[in-house]
């Protein structure tokens, strides 16, 4: 059947102080997010008219901006408000939200200073759930040849627009036919997969990689590390090995979009009995607790 002009929801997006809609929404050739990746960015989400955890998300996007030194042209208030307005304007209470701030507009030339405005932008839109199965069953990974940027280069805590290290990492997992690839750095030390922090649980402590590794300071793994506080799951963050990995009794991935996803093979190897594990399961139910209360509450 088809849908009134009424039922259509039309989808803006915040371009610098206007909105457009979803297929006028363009930037120029010239800017230096395209051109050479010199931008941030982040993804959040909201569940049911509160927005995850949104003051964390912004602290991360200052952090990432002041490490790049771009200056945001709004304050954390202006921009929370940016994204609430964004989310009302689209009539959206469950969305995913993707906030991009880039160099701004320049010349071919890579000197950043010729980007006198950066161009922000926040597109909010439905969420795409990710199949029922995977959380089901469960996922299998493997490490993959590109290692994770130094943290002396481009460093992985900043969420920056140059994702290439993390693609080629992507490109080779699904070449092998797996979702999603473990990355490790150049000491072969776990750090993370593609756009997802790694868990493992061993003798009921969990377990993941320090970010100085070469790991973004997730959003979601700061929840899970502040739910297993909460249920009294030891936890540390270590330096893990694949042999770290091979040997866990579980493993999980973490990230806004997927949340927690149980991982029940890697490299081959099976996962404790290769069934997505009690403790994955307590941390995602206590994780879900928490997206029903800590963030920030809208109204449409
Ligand atoms: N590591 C990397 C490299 C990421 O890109 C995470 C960890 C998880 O962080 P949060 O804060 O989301 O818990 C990410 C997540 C997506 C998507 O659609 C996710 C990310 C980037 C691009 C797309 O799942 N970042």
């Amino acid at each position: 059947m088809k849908k009134k002009k009424s039922e259509i929801k039309e989808n803006h997006v915040f371009i610098n102080g206007k909105y457009f809609l979803k297929n006028e929404a363009t930037v120029s050739v010239f800017d230096h997010g395209l051109l050479y990746g010199d931008g941030i960015f982040e993804g959040m989400r909201s569940y049911n008219g509160l927005v995850f955890r949104m003051e964390e998300h912004l602290d991360r996007l200052w952090e990432s901006a002041k490490s790049i030194m771009l200056s945001i042209p709004y304050t954390k208030k202006q921009m929370n408000d940016l994204v609430i307005q964004t989310l009302q304007k689209n009539k959206l209470k469950d969305a995913y939200i993707r906030l991009v701030i880039t160099r701004g507009t320049g010349d071919l030339g890579l000197d950043p200073r010729k980007c006198k405005v950066p161009t922000v932008f926040i597109i909010s839109d439905k969420i795409v759930l990710y199949d029922g199965e995977i959380y089901a069953k469960g996922v299998e990974v493997v490490t993959v040849p590109t290692v994770r940027n130094f943290t002396e280069a481009v460093n992985p805590a900043i969420k920056s627009l140059n994702y290439l290290n993390n693609i080629l990492a992507k490109i080779e997992a699904t070449n092998a036919g797996f979702c999603d690839a473990v990355m490790l750095n150049h000491q072969g030390y776990v750090t993370e997969c593609s756009g997802a922090n790694i868990f493992i649980v061993k003798d009921g402590a969990l377990f993941t990689p320090p970010t100085y590794v070469g790991a973004l300071k997730g959003i979601t793994r700061c929840a899970i590390l502040d739910t297993a506080r909460k249920l009294r799951v030891p936890f540390q963050e270590r330096i893990l090995t694949r042999h770290d990995l091979f040997n866990a009794d579980e493993c999980f991935l973490t990230g806004t979009a997927a949340e927690i996803v149980p991982v029940v093979k890697v490299d081959g190897r099976v996962i404790g009995n290769g069934k997505p594990g009690e403790t994955t399961h307590s941390l995602t139910l206590g994780f879900r607790d928490l997206t029903k209360v800590d963030g920030v509450r809208y109204k449409i």
